[in-house]
């Protein structure tokens, strides 16, 4: 099989973390990017294949130009992105909701996926290889109550994957989104700002991802042959049959 070098950024947990696991028992090379530098060393440290971890925040522009262009000349030569960090902010209605939650998630889900797949396209436009593998949501396809602006920024990944797959066909790169459906990571936590309980029930009463489900589908997308671009990948628990249409038990 050939050694890639692969940039995961949010790799520090959850589907990120996963799929650096899986990736390094195949051998790659990993670009391991996250803001959490004690979690990016525990998982390098797990790992038996060569790493380099960036420490930086996807929605800090200068910062994700001013890291990547300082990874060191061996692992340079990027042949995959997996632009995985985003998060949820919160779930209200659209005039209840909080404009800051907003603004993280357009800043981070969005413009952070932007900023650092252009700080590095240009290497792969000039080699005509190379590979985009963007993590949105079956919240891109099918807004569900309370979703609005997260449901948005998913969809802006999803156009963003089409306009990026359009514009960079003619350099033989490829370019696809994985679309999970309720995936239990630390992804509800965050989304309801540390209230473990609430986050909890999210993911009772069936049977959810788990971020290794999802790891394994990108390691697919990934291992497809050269001339095989999965452009769009929609993987849901078998309890869930749309954004918001699930078979639970309570
Ligand atoms: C829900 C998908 O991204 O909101 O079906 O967890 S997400």
């Amino acid at each position: 099989m050939i050694k890639k070098t692969i940039l995961i950024t949010g790799s520090s947990s959850g589907i990120g973390w996963s799929t650096a696991e899986k990736l390094a028992t195949k051998g790659h090379h990993l670009i391991l990017c996250g803001r959490n530098l004690n979690k990016l060393e525990e998982l390098s440290n797990k790992l038996n294949t060569n790493t380099h971890i960036l420490t930086f925040d996807v929605r800090n522009k200068e910062d994700v130009f001013k890291s990547i262009a300082s990874i060191p000349k061996k692992f340079k030569d990027i042949d995959v992105i997996i632009n995985n960090a985003g998060n949820a902010h919160g779930l209200a209605l659209v005039h209840e909701s909080n404009i800051s939650d907003w603004e993280a998630m357009i800043d981070g889900n969005v413009k952070g996926l932007f900023y650092v797949t252009k700080a590095i396209l240009n290497d792969m436009v000039e080699k005509k290889s190379g590979q985009i593998i963007n993590v949105g949501s079956i919240a891109g396809k099918e807004s569900y109550p309370k979703g609005n602006v997260y449901c948005a920024s998913k969809a802006a990944v999803e156009k963003f994957t089409e306009g990026l797959r359009l514009d960079l066909n003619p350099f033989g790169i490829r370019v696809g989104a994985i679309n999970p459906g309720l995936v239990e990571t630390n992804f509800s936590n965050v989304r309801f700002k540390g209230d473990k309980e609430r986050a909890k029930k999210v993911y009772e009463g069936f049977t959810p991802l788990s971020p290794e489900d999802v790891a394994d589908s990108i390691c697919y997308m990934i291992d497809a042959p050269n001339h095989v671009n999965v452009a769009d990948l929609t993987i849901l628990p078998t309890d869930q049959a749309g954004a918001y249409v699930l078979n639970k038990l309570n």
